[in-house]
């Protein structure tokens, strides 16, 4: 029996030196320890060997028994550092490599194109100021002297919701919400998004628009001229020639278009200015006495004027872009050039 025991203590240190998984090391476990493994079969039939033999060999069987549960626990300890070890120390990651390029995001070309415009405005004292985009027919038309039959409501060619709400069109009803809420002196800058049904190489159905509207009781057509001129020479240069030229809105009077020398063939004519040499890029005007009463203003003693101008149109015009639509496509090799 003390032979079998020699043999069962050799076998399993070979056993579990060659175990290479935690299910190796179970299997010597049980093979040798286990409900039916050989040693625990060995260890009940200790009771058929005669008494005097039986304390030591059963003392042996012990110790063996002992010596291979410290090996399993040992042979498993060892098995799972290995693979920690591994797993901290693996080399399909070459840190020799130089790292990704992160590529830094920019704002969208309307949205540069519109902060530089309001920061001209904002300089000169003008407040930024924002409303809803889906608005009230009030705002959107009636406050402004365009009432239900009137034929400038075709040009807007509006989105409408219901009967009474709708897209708003231009920005103009923000600066009459501001009017309704504030008493003169007033300087504002309306930027935003406005909609109309309309779409081709010029037009699309969402764009941006700038509006602008100073209010006291002496301003002048001068102050329009003077501050529209020197906003234009910031946006594209000192020595851009600029023109009024009379023009109609039901909320001004009076009304004028603003062009730019074109900034393609600078006023020699081209397909751009369709050889006029000069571009459109403004509407301003007066403010109309009835827009003033519709707000609540005394039209007898207040005075302003008013601008509108499109984002899209700036920016094509600055950048000499010819399709509106690159603006939304959002392809970076376009959007990263500014
Ligand atoms: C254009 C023309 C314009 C205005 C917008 C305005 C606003 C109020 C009162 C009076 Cl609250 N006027 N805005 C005035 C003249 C022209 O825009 O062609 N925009 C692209």
């Amino acid at each position: 029996m003390e032979e079998a025991l020699t043999t069962i203590r050799q076998e399993s240190i070979l056993d579990l030196r060659n175990a290479a998984s935690e299910a190796d090391i179970y299997q010597v476990k049980s093979k040798y320890i286990g409900r039916s493994g050989s040693l625990t079969q060995l260890i009940k039939n200790l009771i058929t060997i005669p008494a005097e033999q039986r304390a030591v060999v059963g003392k042996l069987a012990n110790e063996i028994k002992k010596s291979i549960e410290a090996g399993v626990e040992d042979a498993l300890k060892c098995l799972r550092e290995n693979k920690k070890q591994q797993a901290m120390g693996r080399v399909d990651i070459d840190l020799t490599l130089p790292g990704r390029c992160q590529s830094l995001g920019r704002r969208h070309p309307i949205t540069q194109v519109t902060d530089e415009i309001v920061s001209v405005f904002t300089e000169l004292g003008f407040q930024m100021a924002e409303g809803p985009e889906i608005e009230l027919d009030f705002f959107n038309f009636e406050a402004l002297n365009i009432p239900k039959d009137h034929p400038a409501r075709d040009m807007h060619d509006t989105f409408y919701i219901s009967a009474e709400v709708l897209l708003r069109t231009h920005t103009s009803p923000v600066q009459i919400r501001t009017m309704q809420q504030t008493k003169p002196p007033l300087r504002i800058i309306c930027p935003g998004k406005v909609y109309r049904c309309d779409s081709d190489v010029s037009h699309t159905p969402m764009f941006h628009q700038i509006e602008g509207l100073m209010v006291d009781n002496d301003i002048s057509f001068g102050d329009l001229k003077g501050i529209l001129t020197l906003f234009l020479h910031r946006i594209f240069s000192e020595k851009t020639s600029i023109r009024f030229r009379p023009s109609f809105f039901p909320f001004t009077e009076p009304s004028a278009e603003v062009d730019i020398q074109c900034v393609i063939c600078r006023g020699k004519g081209c397909r751009v200015c369709k050889g006029t040499g000069w571009l459109e890029i403004l509407g301003c005007g007066m403010v109309q006495p009835a827009v003033f009463r519709n707000v609540g203003y005394d039209p007898e003693t207040t005075t302003g004027f008013a601008f509108g101008l499109g984002v899209e149109r700036v920016a094509m015009l600055k950048y000499g872009i010819n399709d509106i639509r690159l603006f939304f496509e959002n392809d970076l090799r376009f959007l990263s050039q500014f």
